[in-house]
């Protein structure tokens, strides 16, 4: 893996995908505005719109009684999962074709490093439109692009022209686009930290970028190294074609939201709880906490934090803890609550791959 600054980054993410994939299976649909979500009961929300119906002010996670208010005589269509899974499968199949170096995000969202690509004499933007054009012609669906010399540049820029877009920041350009950017576009600046941002005054980029690293440390902790690469255009997070596998995992989903700080970190401690005797059973030791919360609006966040040493259960209710208050659990009701471990080592080496 590459790791310099003239590494070459694709990032393809699927336009308005599940409702894309209903347009392609249902020629009817074709020029209507489309919701693909629940029904529209108590908890019923909208998982995508298609672009005619965002039109109308309709996006992902609102309530379906919303978006029908909004657009009564959109489809309404009831998520079909196998499809877009089988679908996802595709896509990515095509992409393992144009690089070894593919780390899918989620089932529509993929990085590539094409660094070593040679292909097309290695121009990272002719293979992005050659994937572009083989998953139109075999998936039948459209897909966006966004290249740069980095994972932060490459999402951004796939999300500037879609759909079906193609855009590419050159590594000269970097920098003053990054200026340009409101702070709340940052990779890795949620919601709360985009208010505290605010709150000092950093609206943009060139903002961030004013601010030396050690007093952006002082503010936000180790976060604070990470902002201050960013508001270079620096990102040196590889591509990883293999995930972290060895991770273990709690969650719980609420019957009805909750707004209680207190509740919610001793729920978290009974699941670490439960955790660590798991790990201390498979003589494994872990490193990495990750605290997940999604809120009662489905948006999702998640806070991790990464030791020197081994995790005991104190340090890792301690982490939890901390990490817990970085969200904005106690002002925003929440709906699912979770907790992992990872970077976990043992000593035993064992063939238990899938443990999970
Ligand atoms: N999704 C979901 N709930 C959300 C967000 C997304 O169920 N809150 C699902 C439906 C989307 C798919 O994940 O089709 C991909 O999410 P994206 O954020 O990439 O959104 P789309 O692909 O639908 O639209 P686009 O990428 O064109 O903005
Ligand atoms: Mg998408």
């Amino acid at each position: 893996m590459n790791d310099s600054p003239q590494r070459k980054i694709i990032h393809i993410d699927m336009d308005a995908f599940y409702a894309a994939v209903e347009e392609r299976d249902c020629p009817a649909l074709a020029g209507k505005p489309v919701v693909v979500g629940g029904a529209p009961n108590s908890r019923g929300v909208v998982a995508t719109a298609n672009y005619e119906a965002r039109r109308y002010g309709i996006h992902s996670a609102m309530p379906t009684s919303q978006a029908y208010r909004l657009c009564p005589f959109a489809e309404f269509i009831k998520p079909r999962f196998e499809v877009y899974r089988a679908a996802s499968q595709e896509v990515m199949a095509i992409l393992n074709h144009y690089s070894e170096c593919v780390e899918p995000l989620s089932l529509d969202e993929a990085y590539l490093d094409v660094s070593e690509a040679t292909d097309y004499q290695g121009s990272a933007t002719r293979i992005a439109q050659a994937i572009k054009a083989e998953i139109a012609r075999k998936v039948r669906l459209t897909a966006s692009a966004g290249v740069s010399y980095n994972k932060f540049l490459a999402k951004l820029a796939s999300g500037m022209n879609k759909p079906d877009g193609l855009t590419v920041i050159r590594p000269q350009e970097g920098a003053a686009f990054v200026r340009h950017l409101p702070i709340g576009d940052f990779y890795g600046i949620g919601k709360a930290t985009e208010a505290k941002m605010k709150k000092l005054g950093i609206h943009t980029g060139a903002d961030l970028l004013r601010w030396s690293q050690d007093a952006l440390v002082t503010h936000f902790g180790k976060a604070g190294y990470w902002y201050a690469s960013l508001a270079q255009g620096e990102d040196l997070r590889p591509v990883r074609a293999h995930r972290e596998r060895k991770s273990l995992g709690n969650e719980i989903t609420f019957a009805l939201d909750v707004n209680d700080a207190d509740l919610l970190r001793e729920e978290l401690f009974r699941q670490l709880t439960e955790l660590m005797s798991k790990l201390e059973r498979r003589g494994w030791q872990a490193y990495t906490v990750t605290v997940k919360v999604k809120y009662a609006d489905f948006e999702q966040v998640t806070r991790s934090w990464t030791h020197r040493q081994p995790l005991d259960t104190v340090k890792a209710r301690e982490s939890a803890s901390e990490l817990l208050a970085r969200t904005e659990v106690g002002e925003r009701p929440v709906r699912l609550i979770g907790v992992t471990l990872s970077g976990l080592t043992t000593a035993a080496v064992s063939a238990q791959t899938s443990w999970l």
